[in-house]
């Protein structure tokens, strides 16, 4: 098992990078992520965490950049917007940016503002919620804006400030519809900053059960607007259900407040691949808190310094064209061995998805034998001709071969990517396909369910009469079920058939 696992089967979402440093700029997110509306295209903002928390900074960014606004350092040009603390003053502010004068064209900003904007759903005005900031620190264009602002009369169309945190108030107004949609994106990215917390702490059962309801969430047919509505979805508990209600109707889960602040370096550590929610929360003991800090210090095994090395590349999503084109190079060089092979691209790819975090190759021969010998010559071949640039993972699981390794397709500007082969004996391929397909929430589904059908369900085969002990440990292994095709596992299950697009859970 994938010491990655939990971490990986869930729905990665645009990552921010959460280097503690914040000298990272958040991506530019895709344009599925843009669907919610651009109102804050405009800004460039850079958040200081001290005293907002973590946790909270994050999902602020990740908030800013889902409704089109950008993430950059503060000395980053152009930067709009510095939110700080409503407890910050402007020296210490500027102490803790290392920065001499504000940026200039940057207004240091209370994150109540922020809370507003994004509860209100549109741009509000920053008066009221500046930092009060002394001349000195000031460049001369922001003087003389700040010498206009001086100037207006009290109360003159300034914006009273308003508390962020009303909580009467999304529920007693008219909800407008694409209130309501930003209203459920704001529920799941807090929910998800919580299942994120616990999954890297390692606690994948509370992690589950956010994801989980995050799932329940997307797949409900309307916006969910009421504690009872949220409460009879299933896959959404009771407590679940209170802390949606709390989202709604404050816009903010309180229990993101008391996060720890090592959730954001557990994250970072936990994404190099190779490394799990142990070796991080070791690296972090040891007072690691930067990638910098893993790669002089930390004491990597062979995957961890590749997946260090690729970091960037391994967290980002390829787009499904270039994870078809790796598929392609695969399969060129596996049917120049033998051209009956039979070669079926699975994993998220198989799913349909837009973007994939790797591509999942599955190899067979219809003959039954051919396939024997195909996996050394084939990843022989690959490195040959350069595509394979490292090796993660290659084993032997009964009569299957499996390969965990990163490619590069030729030509300038390409990135690694990861890259999973498997080479399974054609009587096995129904149930390598299924499993390979994924996902991995779907395949634990299934497994569960065979398992109270008195059924067990591998990679390999979909076996029944399974002697269990008392303890639920399997004694003998059953008779394995013929079936030739996916279709027939669904069957013996009692299932009706779920094309690959339906099995994200
Ligand atoms: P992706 O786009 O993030 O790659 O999404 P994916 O294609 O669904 O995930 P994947 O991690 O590539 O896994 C695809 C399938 O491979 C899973 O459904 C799972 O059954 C199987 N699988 C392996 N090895 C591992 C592993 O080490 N960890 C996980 N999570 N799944 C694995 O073959
Ligand atoms: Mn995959
Ligand atoms: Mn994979």
């Amino acid at each position: 098992m994938d010491p990655r696992g939990i971490l990986k089967a869930f729905p990665k979402r645009k990552k921010i990078h959460t280097n503690p440093s914040s000298k990272t700029v958040a991506k530019i997110p895709k344009r599925e992520d843009r669907e919610a509306g651009e109102w804050l295209s405009s800004l460039r903002v850079h958040v200081v965490p001290t005293g907002i928390g973590r946790a909270r900074a994050e999902l602020f960014e990740k908030q800013i950049v889902q409704h089109g606004g950008q993430i950059c350092p503060a000395q980053a040009p152009g930067v709009t917007h510095i939110v700080v603390d409503e407890g910050m003053d402007c020296e210490r502010a500027l102490r803790l940016l290392r920065l001499p004068q504000l940026p200039p064209g940057a207004q240091l900003v209370k994150s109540a503002w922020l809370s507003l904007c994004l509860q209100e759903r549109r741009l509000v005005d920053t008066a009221g919620f500046g930092i009060f900031t002394p001349k000195r620190y000031l460049d001369q264009a922001q003087l003389s804006k700040a010498d206009q602002v001086s100037f207006t009369p009290p109360g003159a169309g300034e914006a009273q400030p308003r508390t962020a945190l009303s909580p009467s108030r999304p529920l007693t107004r008219p909800v407008s519809p694409s209130w309501r949609t930003d209203a459920v994106a704001s529920i799941q990215a807090q929910l998800e900053v919580m299942a994120k917390a616990y999954s890297v702490q390692g606690d994948k059962w509370r992690a589950l059960g956010y994801a989980k309801a995050i799932n329940a969430l997307k797949s409900f047919h309307k916006p969910v607007s009421s504690y009872q509505e949220a409460f009879g979805i299933p896959g959404i508990g009771k407590r679940m259900a209170e802390k949606i209600v709390e989202i709604l109707e404050s816009g903010h889960l309180r229990k993101l407040d008391h996060i720890s602040e090592s959730v954001p370096v557990l994250e970072l550590f936990s994404n190099i691949w190779g490394a799990g929610t142990k070796t991080a929360q070791m690296w972090y003991n040891q007072g690691f808190r930067s990638l910098e800090d893993i790669r002089n210090h930390a004491c990597l095994t062979t995957q961890q310094a590749i997946g260090l090395k690729h970091y960037d590349d391994f967290l980002d999503r390829m787009p499904r064209e270039e994870a078809a084109e790796i598929e392609q190079t695969v399969r060129e060089a596996a049917q120049a061995l033998n051209p009956g092979l039979l070669c079926v691209a699975c994993g998220s790819y198989r799913r349909g998805k837009a973007t994939c975090g790797d591509m999942d190759v599955l190899l067979t021969h219809p003959d039954g034998h051919s396939h024997q010998g195909v996996f050394s010559r084939l990843l022989d071949s690959l490195r040959q001709q350069g595509f394979l640039t490292d090796d993660l993972v290659s084993h032997e699981n009964g009569q299957q071969q499996k390969y965990l390794g990163v490619c590069q397709l030729p030509g300038p500007g390409r990135r690694h990517r990861r890259l999973d082969i498997i080479v399974v004996p054609y009587s096995e391929l129904a149930c390598a396909l299924l499993y390979f397909t994924g996902s991995a929430h779907f395949n634990r589904s299934m497994r569960a369910l065979a398992k109270t059908k008195g059924m067990s369900l591998s990679e390999h085969a979909l076996s029944t009469a399974v002697v269990r002990s008392a303890q639920g440990l399997k004694v003998g292994s059953g008779q394995v079920l013929p079936t030739p095709t996916e279709k027939d596992v669904f069957r013996f299950l009692g299932l009706p058939y779920r094309e690959p697009a339906e099995r994200d859970w």
